[in-house]
């Protein structure tokens, strides 16, 4: 089974995806928690890249190193995972992508669509999680936690953007779960974090259900 959760900054997706990483285990699922950008060999230097506000990039950059970021993640990580037969968590992927560099930067959706296929080789997620809020309650939670671990100069680049770029991703992010209503489900994610939870593990349950019957 492989999961992706997205959502704009502050929405709670690395909580969320840690008390479903105990619920599988719970379960007696093996998880692969991972994540983008970052998780491969060479993850960790793109995300630096990406993510810090020194960072001066052009848009084409920007998208190409998440792009590459994501081909490497799926060679070493995902599709190994997969075949092991892990259950994969994986804190955001492709719709960011298709949402930030496409309803944020203005590239054309049909054209990430393309390139975003090259990066997946054909592989998308079971099922994506949108947790939806409005960008001022997303941006404010995100804000303080950064001040708090001091993460503000090593990974606020997209913090930084204005609200009215959040308000794009939000919408993008809408328009994209009705565009995929087979594989996208949005979830309120102003509830607490124990209630996003629950609704979480009965949305996964359910489709467990369903694609055992098949
Ligand atoms: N990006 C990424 C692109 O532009 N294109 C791409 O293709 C990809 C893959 C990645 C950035 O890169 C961009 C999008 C992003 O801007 P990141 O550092 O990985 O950035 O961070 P984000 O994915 O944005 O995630 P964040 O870490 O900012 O937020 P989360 O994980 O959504 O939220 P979380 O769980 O850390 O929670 C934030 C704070 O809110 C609290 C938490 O305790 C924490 O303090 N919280 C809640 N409070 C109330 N109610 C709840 N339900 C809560 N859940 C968490």
């Amino acid at each position: 089974m492989f999961v992706t959760l997205e959502g704009m900054e502050g929405s709670g997706k690395s909580t969320l995806l840690k008390g479903l990483n105990q619920r599988f285990q719970a379960a007696g699922r093996t998880v692969t928690l991972t994540r983008e950008p970052g998780a491969s060999s060479i993850g960790a230097n793109l995300r630096a890249m990406l993510l810090s506000t020194r960072s001066t990039l052009a848009n084409e950059t920007e998208l190409f190193l998440f792009l590459a970021d994501r081909a490497q993640h799926m060679t070493e990580i995902i599709r190994p995972a997969l075949q092991a037969g892990h259950v994969v968590l994986c804190d955001r992927f492709a719709d960011s992508t298709l949402v930030y560099q496409g309803y944020g930067r203005g590239f054309d959706r049909r054209l990430l669509a393309t390139l975003n296929d090259v990066a997946v080789s054909g592989l998308w997620p079971d099922t994506t999680l949108i947790l939806d809020l409005p960008p001022e309650e997303g941006l404010r939670r995100a804000l303080q936690r950064n001040n708090t671990s001091g993460q503000s100069d090593d990974e606020g680049r997209f913090e930084a953007e204005t609200l009215a770029f959040h308000t794009r991703i939000r919408e993008g992010f809408l328009e994209l779960a009705r565009q995929h209503p087979q594989r996208c489900v949005v979830l309120d994610a102003t509830r607490q974090p124990e209630q996003l939870l629950d609704d979480a593990w009965a949305v996964l349950c359910s489709r467990a259900a369903f694609q055992k019957q098949d």
